[in-house]
Order: structure tokens, then C-alpha cells, then sequence
């Protein structure tokens, strides 16, 4: 299920993927030609009840898997519009996908890609969504306390919340994968065929921190690092995020559990990113430089960070750890692309305050 949506934010901002990304027609003929397998492709947006119900009816699903949200932290943080946009697109989206489930298929298990973002940077160790509190005497399991960095995420705090709230109501099985930043490109399926390959952007509202600094060092651009650049954020590649989801499915949650996973598998602090690919892009005879730009978030440049991310390890994840080859293979293919790069739009424009 898609609406594609995401090639007309690229026309709004006037950017484009590195990579080209051919229609979906092309993709689905792409996939067919290599595998002999027909995707079946529903076209339309989740905001829209009766094509979501539609699709549960038709299909039957013993799972869904909802990646059908509006992801950028400084797309929301544009101006109202934008924020108000990210917040009724997910939060409604993923109600509708509730009612139909309930309606529908209420075995079927919601996997649902949240965001480490939800947590912020506390002064603690982060948990896999709940925390033991003792309080006055008493003690209970609850929630993680929720800190989010901007209105989209936000937003998945949101969406965390109803879902749940259906999951003690009604008995809907649901994993929530608290996502950190994914790096990289390609899986081994999409790598196969130009006509499958992943957006990658490195534009200053959707491109995000290490996949930006990699294609900044291969087209000559300052490495942008925000203020002090002491951020620390959990990171993974983006071949873990297939397994992740993999696993998921395979182990799903129990009826009426609203199960966590912190889905990421080492933390870097900005700048420490920025230093690595500007000594990989040494190696390769190119010289990048590290730009330290006035921040235009509001967030902690140094802090405390440590997250607990054990329960998807438990269930069989084999990271792929962050690699000189990855660096280098992610500059290179910005070096193939490079014509398709704008210097316009690299730098933020939406700030935070
Ligand atoms: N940053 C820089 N320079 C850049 C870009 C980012 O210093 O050129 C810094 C930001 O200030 C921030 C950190 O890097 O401290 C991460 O920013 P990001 O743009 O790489 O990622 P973020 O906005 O946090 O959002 C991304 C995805 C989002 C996902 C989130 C996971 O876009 O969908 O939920 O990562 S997490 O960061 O764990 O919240």
C-alpha cells in the first residue's frame, strides 16, 4: 500500500533522491522479472478509512506492517502547516489501520515503526519502552517517560499511546520498533536492479546524519555538523531494518500485548560520525572538512546516552556493525550520482525556535 506521496515532498522542496527512483510500475515489473513473484499493489493513502478497510478485507493480513508515516523531525518544524500535516497524517493513519484490524482481522499483528526520538536524552539508561517505578511505598511497570525531539516525533508518542490503549481495549497484538537513525542504501533484493533501488536523500529536511555526511565528503560539500556535534543517537544499518521486521513477524506479539523493541544496534555522537567519514574520505584522496553550523534544533549537544536494545538480539538479530567498507561504498555511489546532487538544498532552513 502506497500513495507515493513521498516523491511530491521532494517537489515541494525542490530536491531528489542521490539515487533515481523509478515509478512504481517499473519497480513492480523490476521485482517480477527477477523473482517470477507478482506484488500485489494497493494505491492510496491510509487517511482514507475506506480504502484501509478495502485492503484488510481484500487481503487478509496476518500481519501489517505500517512504514506509511511522515518521518522527518524538520519537515514537522517548517511552520504550522507542516506540523499539523505530520501529526493528522500519522496519528489518523494509524488509527485507521486500528479500526480495521479490529473490524477486519483481529488476529492480524500492526508492526508499527516508531522512533528512538520518542524517549529524548534523558539523564538514565533508556528501557525498552517501560521502566519498574518505585513510588512512595508502591512499584509498577510503565511506560518509559516520553521526551520527543520535535512534532513528528511527537507524533509517533501519539500513535504509541492509542496503539496501546486498543491493545488493552480490544486485544490487538502490536510491535512497536523505536527505530534509531538507519544508514546505508541497499539490501541484498533491492541492490539487484537499478529500477529497485532505495531513495537516499541528502537534502537538509529528509537527508539524515551519517548517509549526508557520506555523500557531502564525496561531492565536496563541508561535513554538517550541528553544534558541538556531542548528539549521541542509536544507529542502524539498513539491512538490520529488514531483519528487525523479519523477526518481528516471526515472533509476533501475544493478543492484547503492546510489545517494544528499541531497533538499533550501536550509538555514535555526531560529530564522532562526521571525524570517521572524513578519515574514510581521506583514504580515498578526498578532503573533507567538518563545518561546525549553528544548530537549528533545540536539543542537547552533550549528554548522557545509553540504550537498552536486547530483546530483538534475544529473538536471533545479526547486526551488520558500521564499516569503513559501508562509508566508503556509500561515497562512492554519491561520487556516481554526484550530477543529480543540489548544493542548495543541503543546508537546514527549518529551525526549531
Ligand atoms: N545532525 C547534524 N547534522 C546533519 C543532520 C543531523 O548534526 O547534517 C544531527 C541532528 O541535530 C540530530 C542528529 O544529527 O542531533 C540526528 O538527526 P537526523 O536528521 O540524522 O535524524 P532525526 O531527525 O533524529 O530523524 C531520523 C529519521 C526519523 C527517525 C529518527 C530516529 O528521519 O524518521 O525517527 O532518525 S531517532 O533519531 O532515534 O529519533
Amino acid at each position: 500500500m502506497d500513495n507515493c506521496v513521498r516523491r511530491e515532498w521532494d517537489k515541494e522542496l525542490g530536491t531528489q533522491s542521490l539515487t533515481p527512483i523509478a515509478t512504481m510500475e517499473e519497480r513492480l515489473a523490476a521485482w517480477k522479472q527477477l523473482s517470477g513473484k507478482d506484488i500485489k499493489f494497493y494505491f492510496g493513502d491510509l487517511q482514507n478509512y475506506e480504502f484501509v478497510e478495502h485492503v484488510f478485507r481484500d487481503f487478509q493480513p496476518e500481519a501489517f506492517v505500517h512504514f506509511a508515516e511522515q518521518r522527518s523531525a524538520p519537515y514537522s518544524m517548517i511552520d504550522r502547516e507542516h506540523a499539523v500535516f505530520t501529526q493528522v497524517n500519522n496519528v489518523v493513519g494509524t488509527l485507521n489501520v486500528l479500526f480495521a484490524m479490529k473490524e477486519n482481522t483481529p488476529d492480524c499483528h500492526l508492526i508499527k515503526l516508531g522512533t528512538m526520538g520518542e524517549y529524548g536524552t534523558p539523564n538514565i539508561d533508556i528501557e525498552e519502552g517501560y521502566i519498574r517505578i518505585q513510588h512512595k511505598g508502591r512499584e509498577d511497570v510503565l511506560p518509559y517517560p516520553k521526551q520527543p525531539f520535535s512534532f513528528y516525533h511527537l507524533s509517533k508518542v501519539h500513535d504509541s499511546h492509542n496503539i496501546m490503549f486498543t491493545c488493552r481495549s480490544w486485544g490487538i497484538r502490536a510491535t512497536d520498533l523505536n527505530q534509531g537513525v538507519v544508514y546505508g542504501l541497499w539490501t541484498a533484493e533491492t541492490k539487484r536492479d537499478e529500477q529497485l533501488y532505495n531513495r537516499i536523500d541528502y537534502d537538509g529536511v529528509f537527508g539524515t546524519a551519517l548517509n549526508r555526511f557520506c555523500i557531502q565528503a564525496a561531492v565536496g560539500h563541508d561535513l554538517t555538523v550541528y553544534g558541538k556535534g556531542g548528539q549521541t543517537r542509536a544507529f542502524l544499518d539498513i539491512r538490520d531494518t529488514l531483519q528487525c521486521i523479519e523477526l518481528a513477524a516471526l515472533h509476533p506479539a501475544d493478543r492484547g500485548e503492546f510489545r517494544v523493541f528499541n531497533q538499533f544496534t550501536e550509538q555514535f555522537s555526531v560529530l564522532e560520525l562526521a571525524e570517521r567519514v572524513q578519515r574514510v574520505a581521506g583514504e580515498m584522496g578526498l578532503d573533507a572538512k567538518i563545518a561546525h553550523l549553528p544548530n537549528p534544533r533545540v536539543e542537547k549537544e552533550e549528554h548522557y546516552y545509553h540504550a537498552v536494545h536486547t530483546k530483538l538480539l534475544d529473538l536471533g538479530l545479526q547486526p551488520h556493525l558500521l564499516s569503513d567498507e559501508l562509508i566508503r561504498e556509500l561515497i562512492e555511489t554519491a561520487q556516481r550520482y554526484r550530477e543529480r546532487v543540489d548544493f542548495n538544498v543541503i543546508r537546514p532552513n527549518a529551525t526549531w525556535r
